[in-house]
């Protein structure tokens, strides 16, 4: 197996940092919550019991996976957005009509190596492409050995949700292009619903998802030699009805100077530090995005109590 490692060096990294901090609220990126610990921590988020997404996306996908199969044609390349453990990708190799190859293009080395090693030994037939590199930016894809019919991108866990609109259609469009004009993808999306029970999942009362938060300053103070003093923020998050997002920031909880190549910058006492947005749709916000980056929905499956939804798009 050949991996193509495009990794984020640790200019980069510093770089989209010092960029964030410079900003009035100061922000950091989400996807470098995802080293190897903070991708060990998100798998152990999407067993806990109040985080309903990933329960709710595997029993749909099995579910929905004779009508997918029947709706994607044969010999599919398969390319993943983000592999994670590989659970979902697992159902999806298995239900497919003879899938050719396997490309998950995925930031966490270490994560990406575990899944495609599981994959690999499950499905021998199914080429084995990885790619180690940020999906936000452009990925040259490896080619297949073997003919392929089509390909489908694959983006579950409503990860899109993790964008902003604009970022968003900037990366359905790059998807489109991915794909090309016979491909398809196909998405998952976590539903506008109760707020109550958002929040519960961005709030599991073991503290995963808070530890998960933090790590983003260990692994930055590690990586990048910043000196976030990781004991004086907490994590928070909330719903906003209006926006239809969980708000996730980390609040220093008095007021203290980071520093980081040789610049300062200073947190109030209660100052917030937007780190994630995981937006939730309804049928309409879904269509009105993907319509601005040339897609349309081909088919969608809900779960039966309206709380998730898988949505197959085409250019
Ligand atoms: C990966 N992504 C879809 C997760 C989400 O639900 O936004 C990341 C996460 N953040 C906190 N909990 C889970």
């Amino acid at each position: 197996m050949i991996l193509t490692d495009l990794q984020p060096t640790a200019d980069d990294i510093a770089g989209d940092v010092l960029a964030g901090l410079s900003m009035t609220p100061k922000r950091l990126p989400s996807k470098y919550f995802y080293d190897a610990r903070g991708s060990q921590l998100f798998e152990q988020i999407t067993r806990q019991p109040e985080y309903y997404l990933t329960r709710v996306e595997l029993a749909l996908l099995d579910a929905s996976m004779p009508a997918i199969a029947t709706a994607v044609a044969a010999h599919a390349h398969v390319v993943e957005y983000g592999s994670g453990s590989g659970r979902k990708t697992h159902r999806l190799l298995e239900g497919l009509d003879d899938p050719v190859a396997y490309t998950p293009i995925e930031i966490s080395k270490t994560a990406l190596l575990a899944s495609v090693g599981r994959l690999a030994d499950a499905f021998p037939g199914v080429e084995m492409l990885p790619v180690c590199a940020d999906f936000t930016h452009p990925v040259p894809l490896p080619q297949p050995s073997r003919g392929t019919g089509h390909t489908l991108v694959f983006f579950p866990g409503s990860t899109l949700g993790n964008f902003l609109a604009e970022d968003a259609k900037r990366l359905l469009r790059s998807m489109r292009v991915t794909m090309g004009p016979r491909g398809r993808a196909l998405v998952g999306i976590d539903l506008d619903k109760d707020p109550v029970l958002i929040e519960a999942a961005y709030n599991d009362a073991a503290g995963v998802t808070a530890e998960f938060t933090l790590n983003l300053l260990v692994r930055l103070n590690r990586d990048i030699g910043s000196d976030f003093d990781v004991s004086a923020f907490v994590h928070r998050a909330t719903y906003s009805r209006e926006r239809m997002r969980i708000e996730t920031h980390l609040v220093s909880q008095r007021a203290q100077d980071v520093h980081l190549a040789g610049r300062s910058f200073h947190f109030d006492a209660g100052e917030a530090m937007q780190v994630e947005y995981s937006h939730k749709y309804t049928d309409h916000s879904f269509a009105t995005l993907i319509a601005d980056a040339g897609l349309r929905v081909v088919e969608r499956w809900n779960d039966p109590q309206d709380w998730f939804g898988l949505r197959l798009l085409a250019p």
